[in-house]
């Protein structure tokens, strides 16, 4: 029987889109909860008990909790490996899949992150041009190896949503890709996914 999954999140582009996005590829159904960020919903006791870092997303996937969008995509992948939708242990490039994975959910995560601050939370075209050079070795790192494949990993993994992520935020914060092709022909491959949808903006 398929597990009910309770997802919360706060809007269609935070990170809560990696695991809709996942659901999709997987045809998963999954039921919405969306916390106001502006009332604090996501730092009262009640969600608290789901998430304790009070941040999103975080899942109730037949009654266990799970919190930070990687650790849940890489559980729901496990969770359906007949989709192939990671690289599993046992595999060949296993450890090279963890590391494309890991550097998406940690390295580039972390530098697309002031992007978002400075444009939409605390605008600030300085601090903002300062993020985006500070991003631009991550761009070209992807750029170099995306320029001999269509995926990050083989075929189509977690890893290439969580890059769709954080390239679509990119986008809308004004980085240009033009300068990086690999990386332009990645982020257009991406956004042609149909389980995508929502996140992409046309
Ligand atoms: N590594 C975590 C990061 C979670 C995170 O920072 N979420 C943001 C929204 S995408 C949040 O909840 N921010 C609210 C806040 O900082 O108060 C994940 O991938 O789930």
């Amino acid at each position: 029987m398929t597990a009910r999954i309770d997802l919360y999140s706060f809007v269609p582009f935070d990170r809560g889109s990696r695991v809709r996005w996942l659901a999709n590829e997987l045809g998963l159904a999954i039921t919405e909860h969306r916390l106001d960020a502006r009332a604090g919903d996501h730092r009262g006791a009640a969600y608290r008990d789901i998430n304790p870092t009070g941040l999103v997303p975080a899942i109730v996937r037949d009654g266990v909790t799970q919190f930070d969008s990687g650790a849940i995509c890489l559980t729901l992948a496990e969770a359906h490996r007949e989709a192939g939708l990671a690289v599993f242990e046992g595999e060949p490039g296993r450890a090279e899949f963890l590391s494309w994975y890991f550097f998406a959910a940690s390295t580039l995560d972390a530098a697309t992150y002031p992007l978002l601050v400075y444009k939409l939370f605390q605008p600030d075209a300085a601090m903002l041009e300062a993020s985006i050079q500070r991003l631009m070795p991550h761009l070209a790192t992807i750029d170099r190896r995306m320029m001999d494949r269509d995926w990050i990993c083989g075929r189509f993994t977690i890893a290439d949503i969580l890059y769709g992520h954080a390239l679509e935020l990119q986008h809308r914060c004004g980085v240009n890709f033009a300068e990086y092709p690999a990386v332009a022909a990645y982020y257009e491959r991406l956004r042609a996914r149909p389980a995508a949808a929502g996140l992409f903006q046309r």
